[in-house]
């Protein structure tokens, strides 16, 4: 490693010129931290602390839901209110989003020339593993930058969509009325993740039918004392509902705050990432002390059937801790 990035450029120092508010630094050690420098590791270390003043707001939901067009319609109610705005949509990847991400830039376009919304899209690699490492360096630059609301999207598909909570301090669960696929939304667990409901595409039929539904549901599901989701119905095309939209999650950013599950939110995703961090220094102690001659030995006894996987990996342990 030689501490420059694909560019050229070197990746010491920009801690603090992020920390000076210089974006395109910001971009540089993002994309440094998404290559895993190690150089961008410590200058990470240098922003955390002055990181967790950003509110991360996460908005998931079936593809095409209208979750981007929200948040485009997010950023201009944000920002009328003097919110710096950060933007974070996670990619799937797929063939299928791939139309969609051009999509976003270009309904997102209106925003690209305020210097104070920073927006940035991420693939999902190792986002499976549970945790996107990516996603929350991408988060902690961005917080470090002075960015006081980050938006992040999620396709909620398979059970991605339950990650985006563990990360976020507010989950939004975007829904539209007429898709069928309501009800198996919620036997996927989507009720226990939002903090605040939306029925997008409100100008459809059914969206009142919706949310009358929604708000059967999460009266059986929730007990009478605990913090009642809000739900809000927008035609984020035309901007409608917003304003709620915005007022809401600030609401629910009060409420963690007054109830104490602000820090209680923030310490699971500080574990999550404490996992993942002791996962890869294992991971990278067991690589630097392994040696290739005991693994050929033990893969030959396993050919031969001497031994079987679990019981070679235990005689690998414990020869390391031994030593
Ligand atoms: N009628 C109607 N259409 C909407 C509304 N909001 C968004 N749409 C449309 O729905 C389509 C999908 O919107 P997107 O914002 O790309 O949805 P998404 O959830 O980000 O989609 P993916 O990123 O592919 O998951 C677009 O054609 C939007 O114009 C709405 O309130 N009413
Ligand atoms: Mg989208």
């Amino acid at each position: 490693m030689t501490g420059r990035n694909a560019t050229g450029q070197t990746v010491k120092g920009l801690a603090e010129k992020v920390l000076a508010g210089d974006i395109p630094a910001a971009a540089r050690l993002m994309r440094a931290l998404e290559d895993e420098l190690p150089e961008a590791a410590d200058e990470l270390r240098r922003l955390y602390p002055h990181t967790g003043r950003a509110h991360v707001v996460g908005i998931t939901g079936a593809p095409g839901t209208g979750k981007s067009t929200l948040i485009g319609s997010l950023i201009s109610v944000l920002r009328k209110q003097g919110l710096r705005v950060g933007v974070l949509a996670i990619d799937p990847s797929s063939p299928f989003s791939q139309g969609a991400l051009l999509g976003d830039r270009l309904r997102m376009q209106q925003h690209a020339t305020d210097p104070e919304v920073f927006i940035r899209s991420l693939a999902t690699r190792g986002w499976s593993g549970g945790l996107a490492r990516a996603t929350l360096s991408t988060l902690h630059v961005m917080d470090a930058l002075g960015k006081e609301v980050i938006l992040i999207e999620s396709v909620g598909v398979g059970q991605s969509e339950l990650d985006i909570s563990r990360v976020a301090d507010t989950t939004l669960v975007v829904l539209v009325p007429g898709m069928g696929d309501e009800i198996q939304m919620m036997k996927a667990g989507i009720l226990e993740i939002g903090d605040i409901f939306v029925v997008n595409k409100a100008d459809k039929d059914g969206a009142e039918n919706l949310k009358q539904d929604l708000e059967g549901m999460l009266q059986m599901k929730t007990d009478p004392a605990a913090h009642r989701p809000e739900i809000i119905l927008t035609e984020a095309t035309r901007h409608c509902g917003s304003d709620e939209l915005a007022g809401a999650i600030l609401r629910h950013r009060d409420y963690l705050l007054a109830s104490g599950d602000m820090e209680r939110r923030r310490q699971a995703r500080a574990r999550l990432e404490l996992l993942d961090a002791i996962d890869n220094a294992f991971k990278s102690h067991l690589a630097d002390r392994l040696s290739p001659k005991t693994l050929d030995e033990l893969a030959a006894r396993l050919v031969r059937g001497e031994t079987d996987p679990d019981a070679a990996a235990r005689t690998v342990l414990e020869r390391l801790f031994q030593s």
